[in-house]
């Protein structure tokens, strides 16, 4: 695709939207202003650099064995800049505890501290970009069992909430460092396999926890709090402690930031219409944009009905200052940058539909109860010519348009990841 051609599809859209009453050029200086969190367990399968090869555990599992994952943070920075320069626009990145560098041995949970991520810190203010933080309450010995700060074992509950403690710190530090405040979600596994007479003890016991973890303020221009809710996990198909119900009353009364994750729901259940509820209660909100298949919740996200209807309420409700959205999917079948670029601009393909839907006309089918517009009109804007939109948006944003970045993760692949 040359640039003529994309610049004159890109004049044949302009006229095609302003026939609805949709200004392009609106809608793409919307686009340039949204950053996406894309998270950096994408690129080691959810490993970490604690140890060597990484322990999984903690009913989130990455399947597949495509060659060349990254070993070393500065691996991971590698693939990650170069998905950055495939996708267009300026995101962030989002960081677990357990990618810590302590250039030796590894600090314990509940001792990491802001020294610990400066590299990662540096990093990200190198390239201009923001960062969201969690404490990884997983893979480590002390949650081997399936609970950490629901665990009916004092010293092990303990230990979890220092940890929670010490990565409000990080988030901190995050924030501070790179003046824009650090989300810092809060997922935990906990669960029960099977039959599960006590559900209310665990519920008693993360509730309290997460009293002990929130109890220092911290100021929210630079550290967020978010909790993240699931039905069910591998290992605890039962019971889960941190249910919806459980975070969504947690997060109310105490005005924390609730994670709403993609594929943490019933399988016919989405997140698009919580979104609305929640936020008459919340200032703020967290998504983890992921696509749940069947048992799992963590398909490379895609430009779907579902991601759609996600991105449209966030525009619709005129949310997108008050919605942090974060990607979760992790697949090691496939390359993972280009697992990364896929499920990133799949994300910024659907807020860019959502930005070009003639809402205005829409909405007043709706007031006036012309319900047949409505219809008709939402099904007309779906042949509407977004795409030619898309190429223009990664033509002026020096990233390549259509299928063509993926020559470039190819070539990286040959010169750099197939040689690890
Ligand atoms: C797990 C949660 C959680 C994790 C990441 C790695 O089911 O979705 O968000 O995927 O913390
Ligand atoms: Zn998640």
């Amino acid at each position: 695709m040359n640039t003529a051609t994309i610049e004159n599809g890109y004049r044949i859209a302009k006229e095609r939207y302003a026939e609805f009453g949709v200004d392009t050029e609106h809608a793409l200086e919307r686009l340039r202003r949204i950053a996406i969190s894309m998270h950096c367990w994408q690129g080691d399968d959810v490993g970490g650099f604690e140890s060597e090869g990484g322990l999984s555990g903690g009913g989130i599992m990455a399947t597949g064995n495509y060659p060349g994952k990254a070993r070393t943070p500065d691996e991971l920075r590698r693939d990650l800049e170069q998905a950055f320069r495939l996708i267009p626009g300026k995101h962030r990145l989002n960081l677990h505890a357990m990618y810590q560098e302590t250039g030796g041995k590894p600090a314990d949970r509940n001792a990491i501290q802001p020294a610990h991520f400066q590299r990662w810190i540096d990093w990200a203010k190198e390239l201009g970009i923001g960062m969201d933080f969690n404490p990884t309450f997983f893979s480590h010995p002390k949650a081997a069992d399936g609970f950490t700060l629901s665990h009916r074992d004092e010293g092990i509950r303990r230990f979890w909430v220092e940890h929670g403690i010490a990565c409000r710190k990080v988030g901190e530090a995050i924030g501070r460092q790179l003046g824009t405040p650090c989300v810092t979600n809060v997922w935990i596994p906990d669960g029960m396999k099977d039959v599960t007479i006590d559900r209310k003890g665990p519920r008693e016991l993360l509730r309290r926890s997460l009293d002990e973890m929130f109890a220092q303020p911290i100021d929210p221009s630079y550290n967020l709090d978010a909790v993240e809710s699931k039905l069910f996990g591998i290992g605890s198909e039962t019971y889960v402690v941190g249910s919806h119900e459980f975070y969504l009353a947690y997060a109310v009364r105490n005005q924390k930031l609730l994670c709403l994750d993609a594929g943490h729901f019933h399988p016919t259940e989405t997140i698009a219409d919580k979104i609305s509820s929640v936020l008459l209660y919340l200032d703020e909100i967290l998504l983890h944009v992921s696509r749940g298949i069947r048992w799992d919740s963590d398909h490379v996200v895609l430009l779907t009905d579902d991601l759609r209807a996600i991105a449209e309420e966030i525009v619709r409700g005129d949310f997108l200052g008050r919605v942090h959205i974060g990607l979760d999917f992790f697949d090691a079948s496939i390359h993972r940058v280009a697992a990364w670029v896929i499920g990133t601009r799949a994300m910024l393909k659907a807020l860019l539909i959502a930005l070009l839907e003639p809402t205005a006309r829409l909405r007043q089918c709706e007031i006036e109860g012309n319900y047949t517009s409505r219809l008709a009109t939402v099904e007309a804007a779906k042949s509407l010519p977004w795409g030619a939109v898309w190429d223009y948006h990664c033509l002026h944003q020096d990233v390549p348009p259509g299928l063509s970045w993926l020559d470039e993760v190819r070539a990286y692949e040959r010169e750099v990841t197939s040689r690890r």
